[in-house]
This record gives structure tokens, C-alpha cells and sequence, in this order.
């Protein structure tokens, strides 16, 4: 017989908010006296493998702990077409996730459900450990720290409340968490960005009615557009057309757009007044404009 653990998984695609709190929600159960392991899917995002190669000693669960667990913590998810095919529903004890438009109560009828409007997951995370009155290691605080910073566009996002301010600040106090674990993991997803920018373009493209939108968030937008712009243009060209491409600045908060035709672009500026026509076809925002945003309006 082997001994029983509570899995804490993340999504079958999770992203740092995702591994931070299955990471960070395994350890404060643990301290709480409850036998916990975290669980992850197949991690793909730049951010999230910067920080897993930086950890030397993560337990994570075997297959046969999953197989042989019979509660379960879904944490920063709970939409039933990301649960890891493993895990039964029946079994979910808990959900920690900030993606309200899901129905958690009836999906995972034997759960404690925590689902809210917030930033990031790991603001949730955060505050459990401080209303358990448990500290964290180093280590974790800089994941849900990072991981904050990259679910609310470095705390300017419009998905930010304040907890999510009051939690950063917390780490910041109390660990010493610097900006530094940030600018860092920006750097990490920026480089994988890059390394092919085709794919990158594509991947982050998503249609709307009579155009779409690729939206690249970046360590040093403006110089990267500059360095890059030739290649990120014809990239977006070959997608689709019409498009526009964003360059977000992940740390921040402006963004650049490249418009593949001046009707878009007229129409682009017209619903956003405070952007700067840059070059006939390029436009810029001190704050940023996202996809979700554009794609309200037009
Ligand atoms: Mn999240």
C-alpha cells in the first residue's frame, strides 16, 4: 500500500500562475500537517520553464501517486476541458482558480470551490499562507511573485485588483522578492519569442470578424520591433490579412502595433484616440492596448 497524497495539479497546459500554485498550494498543506504533491501538465510556456530549470529539488508526483490519489486540488483552472484526463471530477476536493465563467460547483460536485475575479491565481495563494500564518521559501515566493506579475501584465493589466498590489508587496516585505525574478523571466519568454519568430506570430494569432491579432508580450517592445520589425512584418503578413500585430511591453505597460493596411489602421486609431501614428502603418500606446480590448470595439 502506498501512502496516500492529496494531488495538487494544475491544467493539462499550465502557465507560471499554474505551476507557481500547484507548486506553493503542495508545500503550505504540507506545513498544515495534510500529506500534499504537486501535479503538472505538459508546460510549454517560456516563463514557466525558466522557472522550473532554476529549481533543483522539486518533488513532483510519480504516475502511480496520481493514480493511487483519491482527492485532488485543482488550482488556477477548473474549465472540465483542461482537467488532466487522470484525475476524476468525482475526486476534486478543492479549486483555487481566477476564471469565474466556469460552473466549478456542478463540474466538481464534492469541492470547495474559491473561484474569483482576481489577477492571478497565485494572489489566492499567497493569501492562504498568510491566513494560515505560514512562511514560505525563498524559492516560492519568487514563483507566485513571477507569477503574479505575468497574469496582470506587471500589475497594469485590467484584470488587477488590489489584492493582487497587496500581495506582491507582501512578497516584496517579507521575502525580499525583487523585480529582478521578473525582469528574468520576461527575458526567458522574450528569448523563446524570438527564437522563432514565425511560430511565435502564429501561435499568438487569433481571428476576429474581418481581421486578426497577434499579441507578443516582450521585454523591450520598442527596441525589439525596431531590431526585428522586417521579420515580425512579413510573419504577421503571411498569417493573415488583414491584421494587426501588438508588441506589449511585458514590465512596461506600452505597446506597439503594426497594421498591415491603412483602412485598419484608421479604424484601429479611431477606437483607440491616445494612440501615436508612429510610421504610416505602425501606431504606439503609453498604455497598453491588448487584443481582448481591440477585440470589444471592433
Ligand atoms: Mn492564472
Amino acid at each position: 500500500m502506498t501512502e496516500a497524497f492529496r494531488i495538487v495539479s494544475t491544467s493539462i497546459q499550465p502557465d507560471l500562475d499554474g505551476v507557481a500554485c500547484a507548486i506553493a498550494y503542495a508545500y503550505l498543506l504540507e506545513a498544515q500537517g495534510i500529506k500534499a504533491l504537486p501535479s503538472k501538465g505538459n508546460v510549454l510556456d517560456g516563463e514557466a520553464l525558466f522557472h522550473l530549470d532554476r529549481l533543483d529539488n522539486q518533488q513532483w508526483a510519480t504516475a502511480e501517486q496520481v493514480e493511487g490519489a483519491s482527492e485532488f486540488v485543482l488550482v488556477d483552472f477548473s474549465w472540465l476541458k483542461k482537467l488532466p484526463t487522470h484525475i476524476d471530477r468525482m475526486k476534486v476536493v478543492e479549486v483555487i482558480d481566477h476564471h469565474p465563467f466556469n460552473q466549478p460547483d456542478s463540474d466538481y460536485p464534492n469541492s470547495k470551490n474559491q473561484v474569483e475575479h482576481i489577477g492571478a491565481a497565485a494572489t489566492q495563494i499567497v493569501e492562504r499562507f498568510i491566513a494560515a500564518d505560514i512562511d514560505m521559501p525563498f524559492y516560492i515566493a519568487e514563483l507566485l511573485y513571477g507569477a503574479i506579475y505575468s497574469n496582470t501584465q506587471s500589475l497594469k493589466g485590467a484584470v488587477t485588483i488590489q489584492r493582487d498590489h497587496d500581495a506582491a508587496h507582501h512578497l516584496e516585505e517579507t521575502y525580499g522578492v525583487t523585480l529582478d525574478i521578473v525582469r528574468a523571466q520576461y527575458k526567458a519568454r522574450t528569448e523563446q519569442l524570438l527564437a522563432n519568430v514565425n511560430d511565435a506570430v502564429t501561435q499568438e494569432f487569433i481571428p476576429a470578424s474581418h481581421y486578426g491579432v497577434s499579441q507578443l508580450e516582450m521585454l523591450d517592445a520598442s527596441r525589439i520591433w525596431e531590431t526585428y520589425k522586417e521579420e515580425l512584418k512579413s510573419a504577421v503578413k503571411a498569417v493573415f490579412e488583414p491584421s494587426i500585430l501588438s508588441i506589449v511591453d511585458a514590465l512596461e505597460g506600452n505597446s506597439i502595433h503594426y497594421v498591415t493596411n491603412g483602412a485598419l489602421g484608421r479604424e484601429l486609431a479611431g477606437h483607440f484616440p491616445h494612440l501615436k501614428q508612429l510610421e504610416p502603418d505602425v501606431y504606439s500606446a503609453d498604455s497598453a492596448v491588448l487584443r481582448k480590448q481591440i477585440f470589444k470595439v471592433m
